[in-house]
């Protein structure tokens, strides 16, 4: 298949183009993958609270599959979005009938499909009786969500929902819902009322135990309403733990003149990622699920294996190449595995220092799981963005990374590099590059780390004490004094030769 140039020309065209929709799925290439089955013989089953374009290229996938195979037409799948900007989400779906083109992109080239499995998008901020009614549903037997590794409101020091959060404590008082607490929580209370059975709350975040974490917030917040709705909840609603895995970048202009060339329809909001995929359920479900083991998803008793070396090996080397990588002007996460210094680099991260606390996981040779990695993020087609990989640091270092750097200074393990990726992530948070360009940054907590980054230049000492990050590692004299290391190394030296310096 042909590399695709974007072009003038084809901006032109795409002009003129038809917009995808049902009417036009006939019209479609015969390359292009479509829904085999009859969409308005999908009823609704499943709620998905946050859709973006991870869901879209994994989940939604996942479920189109199973539709094609004549299976489970009653697991449609329905967006909902909570906040003020999934309007844009919502605009762009509607005149499509809910479909949208996933690119899969591999060394091979560009596979497009167009996927059908979501039925339907309810925007909450507009429309809040219908997103509540939506969820009162008795046909709706799971609500599933990528809310982000920070959505769940969760402190970094104790591991407890935070009750003190003034939004959360306000929103646990009224009964108008706005977060996806309340509008989840809610739902389930007046599913009891009405003798309605519970659905299943499924986490799809890269979070260790995600359906854990989920069912702590949800009934920690239950409890701060009424004490018998969490009761209820704890014994009555199903919190799966799952494991998702698939290469999603943000979807560019690019991405849309791709989609367009391929279809020769419009498409407002088409996704590309990579074509490999992977999703490991615990199989825990309170009412009902589908059979989602026959379109390749593995059903389990125990998910923590499979979490721990993905958010450890994957989700932590992103982390690693990401924040040095972009340091040295890479833009993309290809470009950076291109570079010799960081193959070297990225190998002896995972061999030196992470795999140790990785724990063998069943069915999986650890070496080979790391040579695909390499592989995967090696990938040119799919342009992967370091910015991407470098956003929302404050909530992703906690959970990729930290843990193993804890577990590594209890057991006298060394912490290095994993230190060296920390640094690399303060000297970012300074928010000006090694040529003196600001660094478009995208954290929830920039407008307060980024003055402390700045303030503090070579010293660690003021960041390790923010304890929405650090927690009790903060306190850690090996562990700051590496970082404190690695961080002066950074400013002195700039990355490149400091990443040198610790491949040596
Ligand atoms: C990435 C993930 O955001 C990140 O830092 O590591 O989005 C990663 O691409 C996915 O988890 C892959 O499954």
């Amino acid at each position: 298949m042909r590399q695709f140039e974007p072009g003038v020309i084809i901006y032109q065209r795409e002009n003129d183009m038809k917009r995808l929709s049902n009417q036009q799925l006939s019209a479609l290439p015969a390359a292009v993958k479509r829904p085999s089955y009859d969409r308005s013989k999908v009823t609704p089953g499943i709620v998905h609270i946050g859709v973006g374009g991870f869901h879209r290229a994994h989940q939604a996938v996942y479920l189109d599959e199973l539709f094609n195979q004549g299976l489970g037409h009653d697991w449609g799948l329905v967006g909902l979005g909570l906040l003020e900007h999934d309007k844009a989400m919502a605009e762009a779906l509607a005149p499509q009938d809910c479909l949208y083109t996933v690119v899969e992109q591999d060394i091979r080239g560009n596979v497009a499909r167009v996927v059908g499995s979501m039925i339907d998008f309810v925007h909450a901020p507009s429309t809040p009786e219908k997103a509540m009614e939506l969820l009162c549903d008795p046909r709706i037997r799971i609500v599933s969500m990528t809310i982000t590794e920070g959505g769940y409101n969760i402190d970094q020091a104790t591991g407890k929902f935070l009750t003190s959060n003034p939004a959360i404590q306000s929103e646990a008082k009224s009964s108008a819902p706005k977060s996806v607490f309340g509008y989840v929580v809610g739902a389930l209370a007046e599913r009891l009322k009405r003798g309605i059975a519970p659905f299943t709350v499924l986490s799809c975040d890269n979070l260790v135990h995600n359906g854990k974490v989920a069912a702590h917030a949800f009934c920690t917040f239950a409890e701060m309403r009424d004490p018998e709705l969490a009761e209820w909840m704890r014994s009555s609603v199903a919190f799966p733990n799952t494991m998702v895995d698939r290469i999603t970048p943000v979807t560019t202009p690019q991405t849309k003149v791709l989609a367009a060339e391929m279809l020769g329809l419009e498409d407002q909001w088409p996704v590309a990622c990579e074509s490999f995929k992977q999703w490991v359920i615990e199989d825990s479900f309170c009412n009902g699920r589908p059979a989602f083991e026959k379109v390749g998803a593995q059903m389990t008793s125990d998910v923590t294996p499979y979490e721990v070396m993905k958010i450890r090996l994957l989700n932590a080397g992103h982390s690693a190449i990401g924040y040095l990588g972009y340091l040295c002007g890479f833009e993309h996460i290809f470009e950076i595995m291109g570079d010799g210094d960081f193959q070297k680099f990225i190998n002896k991260f995972w061999n030196d220092e992470v795999t140790a606390h990785v724990k063998e996981v069943p069915g999986v040779n650890l070496g080979e799981y790391k040579r695909s990695l390499f592989e995967r993020f090696s990938n040119p087609n799919i342009r992967d963005q370091s910015l991407r990989i470098c956003s929302d640091g404050s909530n992703k270092l906690p959970k990729f990374l930290l843990p193993t750097i804890r577990e590594a200074l209890q057991k006298g393990a060394p912490i290095k590099l994993m230190s060296l990726v920390v640094a690399s992530w303060m000297r970012f948070m300074n928010g000006t590059d090694e040529k003196g360009q600001t660094i478009p940054m995208n954290d929830p907590r920039a407008d307060s780390i980024q003055p402390i980054a700045k303030r503090g230049g070579e010293s660690p000492v003021e960041l390790l004490k923010v304890d929405e990050v650090f927690g009790d590692l903060g306190s850690n004299e090996k562990f700051a004094a590496e970082v404190g290391a690695a961080l002066r190394e950074l400013y002195q030296l700039g990355a490149r030769k400091t990443v040198q310096k610790y491949i040596a």
